[in-house]
């Protein structure tokens, strides 16, 4: 195996340099040890106090969208984290907007039937016919997502896992008959704070544990558009407290209003919502 592939990279020009050749990069300690605590012990609290914010286990995970509405300003924080966020803004050629951020746990007893299947990750808009890649980015995304390992992923773990440079194709087999021997899975572990940075219509998957895993995974997931995009999603909503901030790079970031956005502003803010927000189109 390439091992170059599977290692970390570590300064800013190895990540972008691996992510501009391979769809994706690896970054260890992305997240300190009080910030992983202060995340753990948010999404304990939530899974015991809060367990109807949470759906149920899908593919394993169970998973939740809802830290975003009950705690904006100290999410804002990680969905802009100052070591990652200025890495997303390289790669989507400084036209980084909000797009999706939720928490996901799988527990040891789910850990082996966690398994999904390899595909990627398409817009709303894309599956429409729009654009799931940009071929005049040199970093190719449309759209890019950053998975923390809010936990240690070991080998007995569910991994990430992912085909790198497999964005151009329609199926997972033309990906294999056309890279050939560059055809490889990557699964990725590492500690708890390691960072996957990825091109998101790059093949991935989600690895299942192994039967004997006794550690599960949780992970937080963060989606970004591009100014030049369209929404991600057509449900992810904002609070009032970003979408509407007084500061001008806050307003922009979360200025890509999905179809249900448009109807959660007005249903909600006590601020009127700005002209240029179509939201006399929706029901
Ligand atoms: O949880 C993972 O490792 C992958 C999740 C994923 O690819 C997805 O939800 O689209
Ligand atoms: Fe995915």
């Amino acid at each position: 195996m390439n091992v170059a592939l599977s290692a970390y990279q570590t300064t800013k020009e190895d990540i972008l340099a691996h992510y501009k050749e391979n769809g994706f990069a690896v970054i260890p300690d992305a997240l300190s040890r009080e910030e992983l605590d202060y995340l753990n012990g948010m999404v304990e609290i939530s899974l015991k106090k809060s367990p109807e914010l949470w759906h149920k286990p899908m593919e394993g995970a169970v998973g939740t969208g809802s830290f975003l509405e009950q705690h904006p300003l100290e999410m804002d924080r990680f969905i802009r984290h100052s070591g990652i966020f200025p890495l997303i803004q390289e790669v989507l050629l400084g036209e980084a907007r909000f797009a999706q951020f939720d928490f996901r746990d799988v527990s040891a007893e789910r850990a082996s039937a966690s398994e999904m299947n390899f595909h990627r990750d398409i817009s709303y808009y894309g599956t429409m016919g729009g654009k799931i890649y940009d071929p005049e980015n040199p970093y190719i995304s449309t759209y890019t997502c950053v998975i923390y390992y809010l936990s240690d992923v070991h080998e007995c773990c569910p991994a990430f896992c992912l085909v790198p440079n497999s964005h151009t194709y329609a199926t997972l087999d033309e990906a294999k008959e056309k890279l050939g021997e560059a055809y490889q899975e990557i699964p990725i572990r590492g500690k708890a704070g390691t960072a996957v940075l990825y091109n998101i219509t790059t093949y991935h998957t989600r690895k299942g544990g192994r039967d004997d895993c006794t550690h599960g995974r949780r992970t937080m997931h963060n989606y970004h558009s591009r100014a030049t995009s369209y929404p991600l999603t057509n449900w992810a909503t904002v609070p009032e407290v970003l979408a509407m901030s007084e500061d001008h790079d806050t307003r922009l970031f979360y200025s890509q209003w999905t179809p249900n956005q448009l109807k959660y502003a007005r249903d909600t803010y006590s601020k009127p919502v700005p002209p240029y927000y179509p939201v006399h189109m929706i029901k």
